[in-house]
């Protein structure tokens, strides 16, 4: 599924025994354009350089494979898990600028948590943008569990207080929550969020367990930025990467997680409800070269 991640890195090693001064450049240059920020992409060229050098490369497949490995060694400490043993209801808030994948993230979730035996609960938190409830109520339906809703407009946090009521009442397991798409530079927007949250702190005792900000894996350097915005304003737990199957980059990732030091939880792979799998750093270091 994730084949054509970092394709033009690896062209650059194919065919190559050793790396010289050119083919360091255009390695370089073959990951800032698969997203990977400057900084990290200098520092994996190094590494390889300093590995080539020490004389442990004499082939092609070596290359790659060091390549590889130095992509597993930065994400493997931010291989992370979804916190579901908080009492319930297990309560997350799924976080986002417009269009990232965020309810579709949220429709995949119902789907393994109810899948797995779990009662779901969505809360359509995104009471801005119209047809938003329209949406979760629609992937609601085929997922088979309930929405709490209240009309476009209305307070994103009495929705949320809604539906850790029903949860309650009901004996569910998990209340995931939507919220708008929202820019992460207005500031009115973020002091909802941090409504929505305090509710949840308030009903709960804690914190919502998972607090997912959800990244278009599409998205360049600025997902850095949308991540520390995000952080400052409830504290993010987890990054879910939506539309990984659909980009030819995904460098994004080693320098989100180098700037930001938040777990990636979860992975969108496709636009079907099963396309949600665990983040493996393995997986995503086999699978770029
Ligand atoms: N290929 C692919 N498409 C995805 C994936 N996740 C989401 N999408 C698509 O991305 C588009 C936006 O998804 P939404 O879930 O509506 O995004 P959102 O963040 O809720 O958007 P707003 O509510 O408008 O802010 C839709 O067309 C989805 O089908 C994925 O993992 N792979
Ligand atoms: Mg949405």
């Amino acid at each position: 599924m994730l084949k054509g991640l970092f394709r033009r890195v690896g062209n650059v090693l194919r065919g190559r025994a050793t790396l010289n001064e050119e083919s360091i450049d255009e390695l370089e240059a073959a990951l800032v354009q698969a997203d990977v920020s400057v900084p990290v992409a200098m520092e994996i060229v190094e590494q390889l350089q300093e590995q080539a050098e020490s004389g442990r490369v004499t082939d092609e497949e070596s290359l790659l494979a060091l390549l590889r490995d130095a992509v597993y060694e930065r994400l493997e400490p931010w291989e992370g898990t979804l916190n579901l043993a908080a009492d319930p209801p297990v309560t997350m808030l799924v976080l986002g600028v417009n269009g990232v994948g965020k309810t579709t993230t949220i429709a995949k979730l119902a789907y393994a948590f109810k899948t797995a035996g779990m009662d779901v609960i969505l809360a359509a938190g995104d009471t801005f943008r119209a047809a938003a409830i329209e949406q979760l109520q629609a992937w609601a339906n085929r997922v088979g569990c309930q929405v709490i809703a209240q009309k476009m407009g209305a307070d994103p946090a009495a929705v949320m207080f809604d539906a850790l009521d029903a949860a309650r009442a009901r004996g569910s397991d998990v209340v995931i929550a939507d919220t708008a798409g929202r820019l992460h530079t207005k500031i009115n927007l973020m002091e909802e969020l941090r409504k929505m949250s305090r509710i949840v702190e308030r009903a709960n005792g804690r914190p919502a367990d998972e607090r997912l900000l959800v990244i278009d894996a599409n998205t360049g350097q600025n997902a850095i930025n949308q991540g520390r915005q995000f952080h400052q304003a409830v504290g993010v737990t987890g990054i879910a990467i939506a539309k990984l199957d659909s980009t030819a980059k995904g460098g994004t990732l080693l320098s989100l997680t180098q700037e930001l030091e938040i777990p990636i939880k979860v992975v969108g792979v496709g636009e079907r409800l099963e396309d949600l799998i665990p983040f493996s750093a393995r997986d995503f270091a086999d699978a770029i070269v």
